[in-house]
């Protein structure tokens, strides 16, 4: 990497999941003064920006992913003032600040939402008269059916919640608004945005049945990945492009196929995409070495970085994922690990030495809040806090999301855990056992996650082999992964293959876990100096 190379094709972004990170006022609910409190811990970790998740206007039924209002501040999160503040604040940390924008559909609250109910301006917003049936099978994500009637009679589309209507994105008066939104908060300095469902927006003409394709299926679907996307990126990026530094995006983005997924990477379009295929990809050496290499090629074809991610606020926290044996066949939500044995030291031992893996892969990396503490997944909150709309769409036959958004835990040794005021309570209950996983706790233990995280960010800074660039594989024995980075880097990780030793003459700088007579053991990762 040389100082010439863009920042965000190196850079390690953390994210921020607002109602969750600090709580300023003590309402029980994350907001911008907690964030700004706690901006100290962001700059000691390493990391080089953050991404906030929706702080706009809403009225929470999707956690913010439902917004009223796109150039304005939820109230229960603070004020513009206070965004205009953090923004400067971070700048002068040295943390670049990306927000989250979400363009498939707005809350039932927005305006133009409340205007289409009263008859006017339908066209922002997918309407069909199609008598008593449905206009035709698409299924919304968090379960039933994607259209919901209106007593005049008429559907309206949702591919989410009932409460987030899919926007039109033929209409004219949509895409000004957007392009406005956009300008809106660059002008105000923020560095780049989240798209949300990047990969829908633009839906087929004649909303034909999906029929029995399923949402992974390869090959053309009515809503999602149309090809008509790529021209709203294309303008976006042209707004990005107009400004000095200029502006970044990251596509969120579940398209199976490498081909499809990498055409919003093209140098005209998106900068970088989330990497959900190594998300999902089991802890067995030749499922992750397939993923890399499947990352590293489809990327390369359109001189795009990678990003690598391990967790974030829509699956189950990958401590808790990894906890359990790959052959399970888990998923990656927290209704897929149900019922299947956890050892959650063991899957600690394995995120420590998947911390050190995506450090060193090329490209950038995502931590999610918490993921530095080794926070595992809060499996058994009590129904009646599900707050998740999967919980209540699905009939509450599945509880959701909400045991990776569990408020963090930063002090002291009962709820709220510095959370919020002493006396507050998070909207979300904290386990007892949050007690061993404070920030707080863990800035004082040299073995803990959170040092583990400090030390591979700072070193990663130093090294110049690591963030963009490539990689050359090294010969291990089976069941490990090792590869090279120049100059002088190497990463070795040992899944399941008997302790190995080192190479001569490599020099230890970092390593997950101890070493066994000099040999590489079990869920095990180190770097080396060549
Ligand atoms: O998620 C998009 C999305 O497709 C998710 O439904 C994802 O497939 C699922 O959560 C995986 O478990 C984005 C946001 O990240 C999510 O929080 C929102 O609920 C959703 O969009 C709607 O805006």
């Amino acid at each position: 990497m040389t100082d010439a190379t863009p920042w965000w094709r190196s850079a390690v972004i953390y994210q921020v999941y607002i109602r969750s990170f600090a709580d300023g006022n003590g309402d029980g609910v994350g907001d911008i003064a907690g964030l700004r409190a706690r901006l100290g811990h962001l700059a000691d970790l390493g990391v080089d920006a953050i991404w906030i998740n929706p702080w706009y206007p809403s009225p929470l039924h999707d956690a913010g992913y439902d917004v009223s209002d796109y150039r304005a501040i939820e109230p229960r999160f603070g004020t513009l003032d206070e965004a205009g503040a953090l923004i400067a604040e971070a700048h002068g940390r040295g943390l670049r600040v990306i927000l989250d924008i979400v363009p498939n559909h707005t809350s039932n609250e927005h305006p133009w939402f409340r205007e289409a109910l009263a008859g006017e301006h339908r066209e922002r917003y997918v309407f069909r008269d199609s008598g008593d049936s449905p206009p035709n099978d698409w299924q919304a994500m968090f379960g039933g059916g994607a259209w919901t009637r209106l007593p005049d009679g008429t559907w309206y589309l949702h591919l989410f919640d009932v409460t987030q209507p899919d926007l039109n994105w033929d209409d004219a008066d949509v895409r000004a608004d957007f392009a406005e939104t956009l300008r809106f908060w660059f002008d105000r300095g923020v560095d780049g945005f989240r798209i949300d469902v990047a990969n829908s927006l633009v839906k087929e003409e004649g909303l034909p049945d999906v029929g029995e394709r399923q949402h992974h299926d390869p090959g053309p679907h009515p809503h999602w990945d149309r090809d008509e996307v790529h021209e709203i990126y294309r303008e976006w990026r042209g707004i990005a492009d107009t400004y000095d530094p200029p502006r970044v995006f990251v596509a969120e983005a579940w398209v199976p196929e490498a081909d499809r997924f990498a055409r919003y990477l093209r140098p005209d379009e998106l900068h970088t995409a989330f990497n959900f295929d190594f998300l999902k990809a089991a802890w067995t050496a030749p499922a992750l070495r397939r993923s890399i290499e499947r990352t590293l090629r489809e990327h390369a074809a359109v001189g795009a970085p990678p990003t690598w991610v391990l967790s974030n606020h829509d699956v189950a926290r990958h401590v808790s994922r990894l906890a359990r044996d790959p052959d399970d066949g888990i998923g990656t939500s927290l209704d897929s690990m149900l019922g299947v044995p956890a050892d959650l030291e063991l899957g600690t031992r394995r995120a420590r030495a998947a911390a050190l893996l995506i450090f060193a892969l090329p490209g950038g990396a995502y931590v999610y809040q918490g993921d530095e503490l080794g926070l595992p997944e809060v499996e058994d909150l009590p129904e009646d806090v599900l707050d998740d709309p999967t919980w209540r769409r699905s009939g509450h036959t599945q509880r959701g999301r909400d045991g990776c958004r569990v408020p963090i835990p930063w002090s002291g040794s009962a709820a709220p855990f510095g959370f919020g005021p002493e006396g507050s309570t998070p909207w979300l209950p904290q386990p007892t056992w949050f007690a061993r996983y404070t920030a707080e706790r863990e800035a004082a233990d040299p073995g803990s996650m959170l040092s583990l995280y400090r030390r591979a960010l700072r070193l990663r800074r130093q090294l110049p082999a690591l963030g963009d660039g490539d990689l050359t594989w090294l010969d291990v024995p089976e069941g490990a992964l090792g590869f090279a980075r120049t100059p002088g880097f190497a990463l070795l990780l040992n899944l399941d293959a008997a302790p190995f030793a080192l190479p001569a003459h490599a020099e230890v700088v970092l390593r997950s876990g101890p070493l066994s007579d000099g040999l590489l053991a079990e869920d095990t990762a180190v770097w080396l100096s060549l």
